[in-house]
């Protein structure tokens, strides 16, 4: 039987086919940037003069939904024998909409049908720090270890409920026509399904209103977020949960009408999934446009420093997620300075640079960061001159250290960190963070792993058939590193280097941190 994983991302949507006997049989994906310059989203969000304010037309979404299905016709699989779908998307964006999403009119473009329900044209994503003047009116109102304990993360900037609270006051007249308010993965799913379809509780947890310890919306954040937010939010349910059936507009593309469409999720949950970072002891790493870090929660532990985020697991109780925000993009501006090959930045620096880096460091901040909270863009290195690999070394051994600094309230042990994402091929960056982590370092087959785990998603709720053996058949590992033990003290040193380093350059008033 075949399934289909979509993962909705910033740049771009990956598709994934997963045969429940053979493994992956088809992969494509759109870039947004690239197949739809008409947007004019190079990295898949608009040109804004503000630089904290992040929005993408949701028009850009349906285009490449519709641009990737074409081209998976063409993947060489018989698409109507597709037997279910789930998907992914970048988590917190939202759309806002006037009227029901209809069943579909096969002869229009979803993009023009859909232009008529918007209420507000663009959406707000998570690379989105506009809303610290919400986020501090959240946390005046309700107390931040409050929040924390009930949402599982502080007031942030990106999560949708200041997103909302700030459409709410900017354009009450639009927020009072909006009827509902999707999260990227419920608006692509209620597309799917061709009405308004539920978010599952894991993505809901990136909105600052599910409350995780009765797993439905809390009415009073809701209240106090925007006026009758409640009747405007879809359903809170279980991430196995069908949404409906295929509407017949994709029949175009040879898909079936009425096959399952099982709830999307956010990428980070999805991607956790698809890792197979089931059990505790094993944490995923996601190098994409964020970094991100995730691993399922023994027990129920919030940050205290107002960064790291809980989220209900799609496979049953917690996770942890960590964002950093200047992920792959700022990777590439460092690529770009140094003028150097993917060759030399993901493998060939390491021979000419030693671990530890005689202590170089550099806070990447290209654009405004999530963790630590940076509202500024600015990056600052403690060093003056350095060689292209030096530089390399600095990003990477930042990135990697930054990553255990700031997971560390999690106070669980991770022997082995299972890689994902684009970057997460560059063999210099895995023995970094093996060496840092002190762990085990591994690779599988797809990085996709938001696809994948849609599509493990899809074939658990359809056939049953547990996460536990899906992931035993097709999450392999490929490569694996081991770390050096000898470079554990060099790099707890580096560790309380850049602790002091952050500390000392990012001014909280300086940057309006009101948390
Ligand atoms: C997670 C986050 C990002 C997006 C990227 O909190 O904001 O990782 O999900 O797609």
């Amino acid at each position: 039987m075949l399934f289909l994983g979509i993962d909705s991302s910033t740049q771009g949507i990956k598709y994934l086919v997963l045969d429940s006997q053979e493994g992956i049989v088809a992969n494509t994906q759109i870039n947004f940037g690239e197949d739809l310059p008409e947007y004019a989203s190079p990295h898949g969000f608009l040109e804004n003069s503000n630089p904290l304010i992040k929005h993408s037309d949701p028009l850009m979404w349906l285009d490449a939904l519709e641009l990737g299905l074409q081209k998976l016709m063409s993947c060489g699989i018989n698409l109507s024998e597709i037997r279910g779908i789930s998907g992914s998307g970048q988590q917190h964006g939202s759309v806002y909409l006037k009227e029901e999403i209809p069943d579909w009119n096969k002869n229009q473009k979803l993009s023009e049908q859909a232009a008529g329900i918007l209420s507000r044209k663009t959406a707000p994503i998570w690379m989105d720090h506009s809303t610290s003047a919400e986020c501090h009116e959240l946390i005046t109102e309700f107390g931040e270890k409050t929040l924390r304990n009930t949402t599982g993360s502080s007031a942030i900037e990106r999560f949708t409920g200041p997103q909302i609270r700030k459409f709410a006051k900017i354009d009450p007249e639009n927020y009072a026509r909006t009827t509902k308010i999707h999260l990227v993965s419920s608006f692509l799913c209620s597309v799917l399904c061709g009405k308004d379809a539920p978010i599952d509780y894991a993505d809901a947890s990136g909105m600052n209103l599910f409350d995780l310890n009765t797993l439905t919306w809390n009415k009073k954040i809701a209240n106090f977020t925007a006026p009758d937010l409640l009747s405007k939010l879809p359903e809170a349910v279980p991430s196995n949960t069908i949404a409906g059936g295929l509407c017949s507009y994709f029949s175009k593309y040879h898909l079936t009408p009425g096959i399952p469409v099982v709830v999307w999720s956010g990428d980070n949950p999805s991607s956790l999934i698809g890792i197979g970072a089931g059990t505790p002891g094993t944490a995923g790493i996601s190098l994409g446009t964020s970094d991100t870090f995730f691993a399922p929660m023994t027990k129920f532990t919030t940050d205290p420093q107002g960064c790291g985020h809980v989220f209900a697991n799609c496979s049953g109780g917690f996770m942890s997620l960590i964002c950093f925000t200047n992920g792959s993009l700022a990777r590439e501006k460092i690529k770009d300075e140094c003028q150097c090959s993917w060759k030399f930045f993901d493998q060939d620096f390491a021979s000419e640079t030693i671990p530890g880096n005689n202590g170089k460091l550099l806070l990447p901040y290209f654009e405004a960061e999530n963790t630590p909270l940076v509202l500024t863009a600015g990056v600052k290195k403690n060093f003056i001159t350095a060689t292209n690999a030096e530089k390399i070394r600095a990003i990477l051994e930042t990135q990697a250290l930054s990553m255990r600094l700031h997971s560390a309230w999690q106070n669980e042990n991770f022997s082995h960190l299972r890689l994902t994402g684009g970057a997460s091929k560059s063999v210099g960056f895995q023995q970094i963070l093996a060496d840092v982590f002190q762990a085990q370092i591994e690779t599988i087959q797809s990085s996709n792993s938001a696809g994948l785990g849609a599509a493990f998603r899809a074939i658990n709720a359809v056939t049953q058939e547990s996460f536990t053996s899906l992931s035993d058949q097709f999450c392999k590992t490929i490569s694996t590193v081991f770390p050096t033990q000898s470079n554990a003290p060099l790099y707890n040193k580096k560790q309380a280097q850049l602790a002091s380093m952050e500390k000392n350059n990012i001014h909280p008033k300086k940057n309006g941190v009101k948390r």
